[in-house]
């Protein structure tokens, strides 16, 4: 195993700014082609309104090895495509029995999960939540509310993130604002 000296981090409750982290990811609307249901609605957004940040990721960079223990914190701006909550791209973990925990930080939002046989659970996510990714499950993280979400995550080094599978087949339900609130419901492209 690589070894790495002892170190610590700081994590804003507030802004989920987690500093030093050697990586901040950014992905904007043009970087989420096929990610939600209303494929036209994310370009005449991006044609519009411009090319919106959706999120971004604050990564303490460690080597991706067993025994490991990758960590980051993760920013949700609030806004939606079409019908549908800005979230995150979504994977399975490449070796898909490695779990992961999410803490809740700031705002609200959703957990969504999928399992390999198609079943979709949405969990409520505030400050303080305590999310249990459990093995063999893809997920995602949606903002729900009219604020930043911000969410803290751990998981094993070795897991490996598989975004294709995704990215080819989708979620089989989509959280969507109905009636001003969160409702899960089959995805229309579903194929
Ligand atoms: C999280 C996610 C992070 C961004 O740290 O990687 O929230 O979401 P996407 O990776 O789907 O773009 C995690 O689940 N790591 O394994
Ligand atoms: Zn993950």
């Amino acid at each position: 195993m690589t070894a790495v000296e002892p170190f610590a981090s700081r994590l804003d409750f507030g802004t989920g700014i987690l500093r030093p982290s050697s990586l901040v990811l950014r992905r904007n609307l043009s970087d989420m082609a096929n990610v939600y249901a209303e494929e036209v609605a994310r370009r005449k957004l991006i044609e519009e309104t411009g090319d919106t940040l959706v999120y971004q990721v604050y990564v303490v960079e460690l080597p991706e090895t067993e025994g490991h223990l990758l960590h980051c914190a993760t920013v949700i701006h609030p806004g939606r495509v079409g019908h549908e909550y800005f979230m995150t791209k979504g994977h399975f973990h490449v070796k898909r029995d490695r779990a992961e925990v999410y803490l809740g930080l700031v705002g609200e939002g959703h957990l969504i999960l999928q399992r390999d046989d198609g079943t979709v659970i949405s969990l409520p996510m505030g400050p303080g939540t305590v999310a249990y990714v459990p093995p063999y499950w893809a997920h995602r993280t949606a903002n729900t509310g009219a604020g930043p979400f911000a969410f803290f995550a751990a998981w094993p080094g070795d897991a490996g993130h598989d975004y294709e599978t995704i990215e080819e087949k989708g979620f089989a339900k989509i959280l969507v604002c109905r009636d001003g609130r969160p409702a899960l419901v089959e995805n229309p492209n579903i194929r």
